[in-house]
């Protein structure tokens, strides 16, 4: 039986950052510097592939510093930590590495430079979220207000409107940001904050790529894991800017095969935390089925790369 025709649009920049490249790869440092069990504060990126890998070379993860003992080595994940994960670690006499990203740490030094100009500072950012809570945990209860929606700026019960800065999550809609900022700084003009905001190269990319795809694309398959927030962002992206059909994948057997009847042309792209081998995974399903002609929508050039904290560098018993 012959295949049909399929065009399958590749969107680049996709997949790993910089922050999860380095994330991930203190996690194997540490492995190889200490040994196993490794403990991991929360999953070191949003991804259960990254995650279970990691578990059969030794890492163990949990949720709570509560839940490790005192006596092994612990790494915070990319997404950060409320200033009171390594205080506590500390009192504790634990040897711990800080895998937040650099770009979420500078996020932290922000709202710390405001905090310390006695500005209140408004946070753009998902509730719940492990870097909502790991930045708003930067400073005391209460200096830091979260926003998730323009509608949530008019609620806003500042201290002083002419005393506040703000600061965002890196992984959010560049789109929907915008909006928020705009109604803040209509409200409060005074309002201090970045340039735009802080969403980061790695998100900006990946979503300016679905961007140029997705209005080619008769559906969408982002690669990444339900609790990624960057990833769910580029499948409403996907959707926003045109494209009928776009769907959240782990992996090849997550596609609704019979939401994709009748498709001539497919955009794939995956999030921040989503290992390259799960795209050529989803690939090849797609090549099972389709006879595939791969076109690549490149919007971006990327060559960030963070260095590994200084104690990962250092020979074993240093
Ligand atoms: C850290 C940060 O692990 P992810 O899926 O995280 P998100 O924040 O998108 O749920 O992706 C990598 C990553 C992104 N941002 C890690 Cl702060
Ligand atoms: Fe960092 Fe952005 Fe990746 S904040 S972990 S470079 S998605």
């Amino acid at each position: 039986m012959t295949k049909p025709p399929l065009t399958l649009y590749l969107a680049a920049p996709r997949g790993f950052c910089a922050g999860v490249d380095r994330a991930i790869k203190i996690v194997e440092l540490a492995l190889q510097k200490w040994g196993a069990p490794v403990y991991v504060r929360h999953e070191i990126v949003h991804n259960k592939f990254v995650v279970d890998d990691l578990r059969a070379k030794g890492a163990v993860f949990v949720e709570e510093l509560d839940d490790c003992p005192d006596d092994r080595p612990v790494i915070f994940s990319a997404h950060g930590v409320p200033k009171a994960v390594p205080a506590e670690a500390a009192r504790r006499e634990m040897l711990f590495v800080d895998a937040t990203c650099p770009l979420v740490s500078k996020v932290h030094i922000e709202a710390e430079r405001h905090h310390e100009n006695g500005l209140q500072i408004v946070m753009i950012g998902h509730a719940g979220h492990p870097e909502t809570i790991g930045t708003m945990g930067q400073l005391p209860e209460g200096e830091v207000l979260l926003v998730e929606t323009v509608a949530d700026v008019a609620l806003l019960d500042v201290r002083d409107p002419e005393r506040l800065a703000f600061v965002t999550q890196t992984t959010l809609s560049v789109d929907d940001t915008a909006d928020i900022v705009a109604a803040l700084q209509a409200r409060f003009p005074a309002i201090k904050g970045p340039h735009k905001e802080d969403i980061c190269y790695a998100t900006t990319n990946r979503q300016e790529a679905v961007k140029a795809m997705a209005p080619r694309a008769d559906a969408m398959l982002v690669v990444g894991a339900p609790n990624s927030s960057n990833s769910k962002r580029l499948v409403e992206v996907g959707a926003r800017a045109g494209c009928a059909y776009s769907q959240l994948v782990q992996r090849a057997t997550d596609i609704d095969w019979r939401a994709l009847d009748g498709i001539r042309s497919i955009g794939i792209t995956a999030g921040a935390s989503a290992p390259e081998i799960l795209v050529d995974e989803v690939i090849d399903a797609l090549k099972a089925r389709y006879d595939v002609t791969i076109e690549t929508i490149e919007t971006a050039k990327e060559n960030v790369e963070f260095k590994v904290p200084r104690v990962m560098r250092e020979p074993a018993g240093a």
